[in-house]
């Protein structure tokens, strides 16, 4: 029975890359409750604590509503701001960036994207063509802090960066985790709702599961077996299990033989790593890397699913591409329950390799370090001391989408102090925030809850072929603009398709996005794909989503290299590995006695840097703390709960010590995202429970050679026990 004034919306979570179907109880325009869809036939009625929370952001009072103009200096705490109409914010916002354009050049605007900017289709079809249509050499994203190295694996081996390998985890029969987390992530580059539940299935099924973590994660706790590894030694740990397989006659590249270049080159290679040559710099013994070998190569499928640990490393594209070396060896590339390549509804992979967005690397550098170009973005490691330098080619002026740099990149308090320097600064986002409290303007979209919910940039990732568009679930307001329309208002007055810099594809969606709206555009893309059938009109009908089947085998059809080969020995790496097998030698990777190292991790309560200013997903206890193993706060005569101080090259932060069974020795681990007690924000819960940011530690100078990526893991740093002020005997004897 329906109550008058009260409705359910369906639609799926915008959060995380998990995209769970989602049924919002609402009355009139108040969201009542929100809980899993269980009609969902993709997500089964999944969610995680963050789903409730949408309704925490959507009615939080900090949200701005309206586009905000800062008033006096800039980064001043006190500064005043002031609402203003969109034209004006608009007006204010394009002006500055033509001045900065006319006076310095396109070079000189500068341009970060951000997470949540992934999840919603709007920012992504506006955004691009704004992006492109800018034609600055100074284009940066979070990218380059999370799957940069993935993206360049794809686009040594497949000829395509969009050609992205995904665990087909409903169908293994041997799953490998290196460096994820998806108890807690809930799944990355791997779109899983219930990931939990899917990895329990396959021990349920008579499968394995074995995890490489340099922490005892939520996840390990569901494996058959967990192995602690030194952070960024995955890529010798995949050496030293292909020299078992190649050695031990395990390879059986079946199929992929046909069409693979370069099986030769890396089964020499393969060879020089023999277990007991890698086991002391992973950490790991050789028997254990043997037995490892021996049961991925010898079952039936298997999976090896590296991520945010295998990326965010000084290793990153070398553990990435070897991962794949693996599946291509025992042949568990592109076939039902090994690593799979989605055919989503509307499908990247034919449109990058049209519109020129295959992939490139180093077809131009950064100024100050030299770092190379990825798909024409430079990494974002190297930002704060391009907006630093007064080499020629500064940029003077910046714009932000729906991205907090100053919490998420290496070295974020270097990176906000550059920011002081800009002479103009605008940011799309919905708070005033660590890093958007810079900005001359803020124009904030309206809530997702506003607008069409489409997983444009998810469903390529995901584990089965699905396809679920939801209209608003709440009444715009009159004055409310998606992300869309900032993006493309902006682009108009910029005049971006007209820019010679507007590179085709751009050119072509901002042609398009203007006629069709992002609704239009999508039904033409869900009309066009490959998934017959399908339109806006279709999805409307189907509330709950529609499950279009099981992934498909895609090889060698969709690769896009000379000849549809895959090239498994791109000289990039087999160099990188050279210099890599000198550092072993020379004793360098190996873990110097006393020696403490950095990794992060992620928690379930929270999403990278954004979400804290809901209360329900702060309370508790403190959760902002160092995880540590009990012999090295022993060694250090740190007790837990006792606050410690937390030093690396680039900064020091202090937190409590939580002294954890789940910690490498050798190993502690701080969560990401936290750190809001900079001044000038408004985040009032945020910032009653700031926590400290672990990038005021992690390093700038510190990445993966051949993509620039940041290495975010392994940072080394020393840990002691906070000095108590001798002012405060009572504080300092409470603590003896
Ligand atoms: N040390 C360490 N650092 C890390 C990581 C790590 O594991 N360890 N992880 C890295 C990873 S994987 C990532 S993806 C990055 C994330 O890095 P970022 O994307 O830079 O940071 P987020 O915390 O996701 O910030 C998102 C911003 O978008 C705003 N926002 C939220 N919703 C919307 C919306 O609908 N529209 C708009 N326009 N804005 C919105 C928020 O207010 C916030 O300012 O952090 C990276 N940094
Ligand atoms: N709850 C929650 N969910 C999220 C997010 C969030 O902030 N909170 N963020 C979302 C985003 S943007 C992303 S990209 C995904 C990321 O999803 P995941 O990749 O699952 O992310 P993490 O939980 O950071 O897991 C990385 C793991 O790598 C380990 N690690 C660190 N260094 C190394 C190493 O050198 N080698 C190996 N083998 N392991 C290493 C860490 O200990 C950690 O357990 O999660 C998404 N989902
Ligand atoms: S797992 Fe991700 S998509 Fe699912 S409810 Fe939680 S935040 Fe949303
Ligand atoms: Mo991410």
């Amino acid at each position: 029975m329906t109550v008058p004034g009260r409705r359910t919306h369906y639609r799926h979570c915008h959060l995380c890359e998990a995209m769970c179907g989602i049924a919002i109880e609402l009355h009139g325009d108040r969201i009542t409750a929100i809980r899993g869809d269980d009609d969902d036939p993709f997500s089964q009625g999944h969610v995680c604590p963050k789903a409730v929370a949408i309704a925490d952001i959507h009615d939080d009072p900090d949200r701005l509503r309206r586009p905000v103009v800062r008033e006096g200096k800039r980064g001043d705490p006190d500064a005043r701001w002031r609402e203003v109409s969109w034209d004006e914010a608009l007006d204010r916002a394009a002006r500055g960036f033509i001045e900065v354009r006319r006076s310095y050049g396109r070079d000189a605007v500068a341009t970060y994207a951000g997470n949540p900017a992934a999840h919603n289709a709007g920012a992504i079809l506006f955004g691009l063509p704004l992006i492109l249509g800018l034609g600055t050499r100074h284009r940066y994203s979070a990218l380059s802090v999370d799957v940069l190295p993935r993206l360049v694996a794809s686009w040594f081996a497949f000829g395509n960066q969009a050609l992205i390998p995904i665990p087909d985890i409903d169908r293994t029969s041997f799953l490998l985790i290196l460096g994820a987390n998806p108890a807690v992530s809930n799944g990355s580059v791997m779109t899983a709702p219930g990931a939990s539940r899917r990895i329990r299935a396959i021990r349920d099924r008579g499968g394995r599961v074995v995890v490489i973590d340099p922490r005892r994660t939520e996840t390990a706790a569901l494996a058959d077996r967990h192995h602690f590894i030194r952070p960024g030694a995955d890529a010798l740990l995949l050496l030293g299990i292909l020299h078992v397989i190649v050695d031990e006659g395990l390879a059986r590249p079946g199929r992929l033989a046909a069409f693979t270049t370069g099986t030769d080159e890396v089964r020499r290679l393969a060879l020089r790593f023999p277990p007991a040559r890698v086991a002391e710099a992973t950490g790991i013994d050789a028997a254990a890397i043997a037995t490892l070998a021996r049961d991925f190569a010898r079952a039936p499928t298997a999976v090896c699913y590296g991520r945010v640990g295998t990326c965010n490393q000084e290793n990153g594209t070398v553990a990435s591409w070897l991962i794949d070396v693996l599946h291509v060896l025992t042949g568990n590339l592109d076939r039902a329950g090994g690593a799979m390549f989605p055919t989503p509804p509307i499908d990247p992979v034919p449109a990058a390799a049209r519109f020129g967005q295959a992939g490139s690397l180093g077809s131009f550098h950064s100024r100050v370090r030299g770092l190379p170009e990825f798909g024409g973005e430079l990494p974002a490691a190297a930002m704060a001391e391009e907006l630093e330098s007064d080499l020629p080619g500064r940029p003077r002026a910046l714009l932000t989408v729906a991205g907090n740099p100053v919490l998420s990149l290496p070295n974020g308090a270097r990176l906000e102090r550059a920011l002081g320097r800009l002479d103009h600064f605008v940011a799309v986002d919905i708070y005033r925030n660590e890093t958007t409290r810079w900005a001359d303007v803020i124009l904030p979209p309206m809530s997702p809850l506003h607008q069409d919910a489409y997983p444009l940039a998810m469903s390529t990732l995901a584990v089965r072929h699905v396809a679920r568009f939801a209209p608003p679930a709440i009444t715009p307001p009159p004055d409310g603009k998606g992300d869309w329309e900032i993006l493309l208002e902006l682009a108009t007055r910029l005049g971006t398709g007209r820019l010679p810099g507007g590179r085709m594809l751009g050119r072509a969606l901002a042609w398009a996005g203007r006629k069709l709206g992002p609704r239009g555009l999508i039904d033409l893309g869900l009309r066009t794909g490959p998934h017959r059938g399908l339109s806006v009109r279709r999805l409307l009908r189907a509330p709950h989503g529609l499950d279009l089947g099981p992934l498909q085998p895609r090889l060698p059809r969709a690769l896009a290299t000379p000849g549809r080969r895959v090239r498994l020995a791109p000289a990039a790496c087999l160099d990188e590995v050279r210099r890599l097998e000198a550092s072993l030698d020379a004793g360098e990777v190996s873990r110097r006695a006393g020696e403490l190292v950095l990794v992060s991790r992620r928690q379930l309560r929270s999403n990278n840097s954004w979400m804290h200013n809901s209360r329900r997903l702060v309370k508790g206890p403190e959760r902002c703390t160092l995880l540590i193993c009990d012999e090295d706060a022993t060694a250090r005569g740190i007790a837990d709960g006792d606050r410690v101080v937390i030093r690396s090259r680039t900064g020091e932060v202090e937190a409590p010590a939580a002294v954890s069974v789940e910690m490498m020795p050798g190993v502690v681990c701080l969560p990401h995202g936290w750190g809001h007690g900079r001044p000038g924000t408004d985040l009032s819960v945020a910032s009653e429970r700031p926590g400290v940011s672990v990038n005021d530690v992690t390093d700038d100078g510190f990445v993966d050679t051949i993509s620039g990526n940041a290495a975010l893991s392994g940072v080394p740093v020393t840990v002691e026990p906070a000095v108590v002020a001798t002012m405060e005997p009572t504080a300092a004897s409470a603590r003896a």
